[in-house]
């Protein structure tokens, strides 16, 4: 699918990310990830650092024909061959995945690029290499990565006043915290186990929805 630029910017909103470590006994992430996108998430990202590349491969491309049923962008996480091979609509990467490539040649003008950013010089960078949004984090402490940058809600505002591209906050963020992030100017929040650990992830995702939309649209 395409999306235009605003409609990445509000995708931003509840970016799910996968975490199947999470999945109890008979439960696929393909089932889980369906019960979240119908309870509004408006991105996912599929995260499987323990996959081999065929697996991965596979559960990608099931992902991606739900994401086109819900109409919500779907990206792949720092494989760039795999997101090309199933034809995701992007392709999410980190700072150690960029050094001295050009990822926005390699996968084409119309693909989303999302790259990993915890400073304001790797996020200005990260909007030169023509990303359409930018990760920051971890905003809070989490422990899903083990070696996640910490940064402040301070640090988060002035990567925000910083560029123009989408920012999604990252890392800890939960329903009991998410309203520390105003004031930021985020277009969301990234979330992996507040959703994936929840004994119902849909109702989890349906209370980070409306606590998100508080967060970017005030009223
Ligand atoms: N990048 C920075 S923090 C993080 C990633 C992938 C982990 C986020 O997971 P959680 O469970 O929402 O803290
Ligand atoms: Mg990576």
């Amino acid at each position: 699918m395409n999306f235009s630029k605003e409609e990445i910017r509000h995708s931003m909103l509840l970016y799910a990310i996968t975490d199947r470590t999470w999945l109890k006994e008979g439960e696929t992430l393909t089932s889980i990830c369906e019960d979240v996108l119908k309870h509004g998430a408006t991105f996912l990202q599929i995260r499987e650092k323990d996959l081999e590349p065929s697996a991965f491969q596979k559960e990608a491309l099931e992902l991606k024909a739900l994401c086109a049923k819900y109409q919500v962008p779907f990206v792949v996480n720092d494989s760039v061959e795999i997101a090309l091979a199933i034809d995701a609509d992007g392709v999410h990467v980190g700072q150690g995945d960029i050094q001295g490539k050009n990822l926005r040649a390699l996968i084409g003008k119309d693909k989303i690029l999302g790259i990993s950013a915890a400073t304001v010089a790797e996020a200005v960078a990260a909007q030169a290499a023509g990303a359409d949004y930018i990760g920051v984090g971890a905003v809070f402490g989490t422990s899903t990565k083990k070696n996640a940058r910490n940064l402040s809600v301070e640090k988060l505002r002035e990567i925000c006043a910083a560029v123009t591209i989408p920012v999604v906050a990252i890392g800890g963020i939960h329903a009991l915290n998410l309203r520390k992030l105003s004031g930021s100017q985020v277009d969301g929040v990234a979330v992996i186990s507040a959703i994936f650990s929840s004994d119902n992830p849909g109702k989890a995702t349906s209370d980070l929805l409306s606590l998100a939309r508080q967060l970017v649209q005030p009223t």
